[in-house]
């Protein structure tokens, strides 16, 4: 039996449960309470000295003398609660027969886990009520992970995580794409930026792969028509920011393309939309606890996934009084202002904005047929911030040799990719997904470090 599994229909069962010694009240010397939590849910144990139950006055004593976060087994049995129950989970509590401590936590926490579970509106309300109340920072948090994911909020989140994880797989081998793996370890960067983590490869100047881009691209010169891949992605960002990671779980994905690259944005439609569903279906628990601690309006999206041109979007921004250089990138601000406006225009916080122009696109994107000054590519957003690049790619060795250059790439550090093209390669397109930020957006939490068990960013690297 897990602490979750204990409900009104469990009264009267004998149980055997083992848990972390959240909180530990003393009544008296014959009575004490002590809450037992097992991921994101908690149990009320009662010790009340008897000799019917075979529960002495020192079994009470050694219970009020435990530590917060021991590890604990109890073994009694669940009985239903004269009042409800506000401080757990679990609207039961179990009248202790037996109880062992497996191994004791230090008397003081570094971080004490009532605190960092607690909600901003929580900390408000102390505050008004003149109670003084600890506010752990999200340094003290990173600092000391192995408590603060504890967390009900945490547990939820990483839970939520593995969801997302779990239905792209799904999603992706229902499509008949093909799980693959591509190296970490390569010779160069992979998107034409400056930030890779250089390193020595057997006297070798390497570095550590940028994104699975060109590896993913030449898997289907390779003859395999739809690949996936699920993996780690490392980027030298020098981003203090609320949204980057020096290294994240990047979701990618290329497949041919028959006539349009929308064939791409139909697989994204399909898939967000399928990830949204079963989240909103089957992680109402996670959901639920999260929202606790960190409230948020749940995501507006649309069966049928909206798609505005870049173009629309600057039309839209200017309308509302933003000036945006009509062939430049959007900055952060302008992204959110951008996800407002459609927001309430189109009622959907989840939109592809597509035809970038080709000068803000990496180089091997394609440039539209019809105006080479625009790109058959796109961003992906969620509630105003970008989840997800992706576009039809340059599949023929000249066109790619030329923008590498124009790009200010060396073409020749990048011969092998190059070369694969001009052994038979089809059109095709893809798209990265940084996992962390889907998390992140769809549960509205304000730091991408929230969504990372142990995030790496430009100062951490410890724990
Ligand atoms: P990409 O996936 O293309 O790297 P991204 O979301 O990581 O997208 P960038 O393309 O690196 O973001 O930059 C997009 C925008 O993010 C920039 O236009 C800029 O406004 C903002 N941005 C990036 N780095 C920083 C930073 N260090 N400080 C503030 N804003 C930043
Ligand atoms: P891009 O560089 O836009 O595209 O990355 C794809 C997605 O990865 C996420 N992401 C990040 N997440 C956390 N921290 C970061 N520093 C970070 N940088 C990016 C974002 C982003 O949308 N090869 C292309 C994808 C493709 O065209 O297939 C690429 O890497 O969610």
């Amino acid at each position: 039996t897990g602490v979750g599994d204990l409900d009104e229909a469990a009264a009267g069962r004998s149980v055997l449960i083992r848990g972390a010694a959240q909180a530990i009240r003393p009544v008296s010397k014959k009575m004490a309470f002590v809450v037992l939590r097992e991921s994101m849910s908690t149990v009320q144990c009662v010790l009340v000295a008897s000799a019917d139950a075979g529960v002495s006055t020192q079994m009470v004593r050694f219970a009020t003398s435990l530590s917060k976060e021991s590890i604990v087994d109890v073994e009694g049995v669940v009985s239903l609660p004269k009042e409800p129950l506000k401080a757990t989970t679990q609207q039961v509590e179990i009248q202790v027969r037996k109880l062992y401590c497996i191994n004791r936590a230090i008397p003081t926490l570094p971080i004490n886990l009532e605190d960092a579970a607690r909600s901003e509106a929580e900390f408000e309300r102390a505050e008004q009520a003149g109670e003084k109340l600890v506010r752990i920072g999200q340094d003290t948090r990173l600092n000391y992970r192995a408590i603060d994911l504890r967390t009900p909020a945490n547990q939820a989140i990483f839970r939520i995580q593995c969801q997302v994880e779990n239905k792209f797989r799904e999603f992706f081998l229902s499509k008949k794409f093909v799980g693959i793996h591509s190296p970490k370890l390569i010779s160069g960067s992979s998107e034409g930026g400056a930030a890779v983590f250089k390193l020595q490869y057997n006297g070798q100047p390497a570095c550590l792969a940028q994104s699975p881009q060109l590896y993913k691209q030449m898997a289907i010169c390779g003859g395999f028509e739809r690949v996936f891949e699920v993996g780690p992605v490392f980027r030298a960002e020098n981003s203090n920011t609320h949204r980057h990671l020096c290294e994240f779980v990047g979701l990618d994905a290329e497949m041919e393309i028959k006539e349009h690259y929308f064939e791409v944005c139909d697989i994204i439609d399909g898939l967000f939309v399928a990830i949204f569903k079963h989240l909103n279906e089957n992680c109402q628990k996670e959901l639920e606890t999260i929202n606790r601690q960190y409230p948020f309006e749940p995501l507006k999206y649309l069966e049928k996934t909206l798609k505005l041109t870049y173009e629309e979007g600057i039309q839209m921004l200017k309308e509302a009084g933003t000036e945006i250089e009509p062939m430049g990138d959007l900055n952060t601000e302008a992204e959110k202002k951008l996800g407002r406006l459609v927001k309430e225009k189109y009622g959907t916080e989840f939109f592809i904005l597509y035809r970038y122009p080709l000068a803000v696109r990496p180089f091997y994107t394609m440039p539209c047929y019809d105006d080479p000054a625009y790109s058959n590519s796109f961003d992906v957003f969620i509630r105003g911030e970008e989840i997800i690049s992706g576009a039809q790619r340059i599949h023929t060795p000249e066109l790619l040799t030329k923008r590498a250059t124009e790009c200010g790439i060396d073409a020749s550090t990048i011969a092998s990719y190059i070369e694969s093209f001009s052994y038979g390669a089809p059109p095709h397109g893809g798209f990265g997904v940084g996992l962390e930020r889907v998390v992140m957006l769809f549960c509205a939490l304000n730091n991408i470090r929230k969504t990372s068990l142990f995030p790496r960013d430009p100062q951490r690297l410890v724990p």
